[in-house]
């Protein structure tokens, strides 16, 4: 563990604790999930979790079932985000999506597997660790996070050639649900599990928690629009060519770097009134700002 990355190794070792082995007679699917739960990834929404378990002075024993849990449900996303029928990439994290190392029928079942796994971890909390009530009102709370208003929803949107968001406020409103929810749910999780806690807290972490899945957003839009395929491992460009809009192509690059930049300040204003427990998550906020060496990157290609 170093003090930069304090749960770079732990997050490793508890996602590959709560996956099934990879033997008969359920060896392909077993595979296909570690391969996408366990092949990379920055683990972002564990860190949260653990960050933000650490304002309400909560166990790392008990952080780690919703970090699995909000891990799990995003591997599965990637893994259908993927597939033909959706986004069809065949790269993700730099190696073939799952569909393409197993099948299109295989990845379908894995990511599946990975939703009802996600939910099966959170539930089995044991009750010497939380209260029960709080983790009946976490798993609800989570629900509504991964079902049709929340990450079903805003890819249900963010696909449909009709509906196209327009403007900045629907394209906000469509990526609050595709990207946002999952964020939202591994900020306030830990929130829900507590059992010392302040309904004023819950609105600022919540604040927090919504500006947060912005800004992600915009600087993932940012990056598709700019960074080399080595650094996303993934081909760039995809919403662009597939003629989405993106907050780049909304606001233009110059715009979309200084709103990612006032969101992350609206992140770090709303965590200021925890104190000093806010550290972990101030420093996963900053660590998403763009603003350094940003004179000396380009576009790949020009724009309108
Ligand atoms: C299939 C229900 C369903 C939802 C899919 C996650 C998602 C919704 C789509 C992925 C498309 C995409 C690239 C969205 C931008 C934000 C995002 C989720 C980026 C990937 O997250 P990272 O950067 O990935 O945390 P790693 O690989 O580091 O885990």
């Amino acid at each position: 563990m170093t003090v930069q990355d304090p749960f770079g190794q732990h997050i490793e070792t508890v996602l590959e604790r709560h996956l099934p082995p990879p033997s008969p007679p359920l060896k392909i699917i077993h595979e296909a999930m570690r391969y996408a739960v366990l092949g990379g990834g920055k683990r972002f929404r564990p860190r949260l979790v653990y960050a933000s378990a650490h304002l309400f002075g909560i166990s790392q024993d008990l952080a780690d079932f919703p970090a699995t849990a909000v891990e799990f449900v995003h591997a599965y996303s990637l893994i259908h985000d993927d597939l033909p029928s959706m986004d069809n990439d065949d790269f993700r994290r730099g190696r073939p999506s799952c569909h393409r190392a197993f099948s299109e029928a295989i990845a379908i079942l894995a990511g599946d597997a990975l939703q009802a796994r996600a939910f099966a971890v959170l539930s089995h909390i044991p009750g010497t660790l939380a209260e029960p009530a709080a983790i009946v009102d976490a798993t609800r709370f989570f629900a509504e996070a991964c079902g049709s208003t929340g990450l079903v929803g805003g890819q249900t949107l963010d696909l449909d050639p009709q509906h196209q968001p327009q403007t900045l406020g629907e394209l906000k409103d469509m990526h609050e649900r595709k990207t946002g929810a999952l964020i939202r749910a591994a900020i306030l999780l830990p929130y829900l599990l507590a059992s010392q806690r302040t309904s004023d807290e819950r609105n600022r972490l919540d604040r927090m928690a919504q500006a947060l899945g912005l800004a992600f957003q915009i600087r993932d839009d940012i990056l598709d629009a700019t960074a080399d395929p080595e650094t996303l491992g993934r081909a760039p460009g995809g919403d662009e060519s597939r003629g989405r809009a993106t907050f780049v192509t909304l606001l233009g690059l110059h715009e979309a770097h200084r709103a990612l930049e006032e969101t992350l300040a609206t992140c770090q204003s709303a965590l200021a009134g925890f104190g000093t427990r806010s550290g972990m998550l101030a420093s996963l906020v900053s660590n998403l700002s763009l603003s350094a060496g940003r004179e000396s990157r380009s576009p790949k290609r020009p724009r309108g």
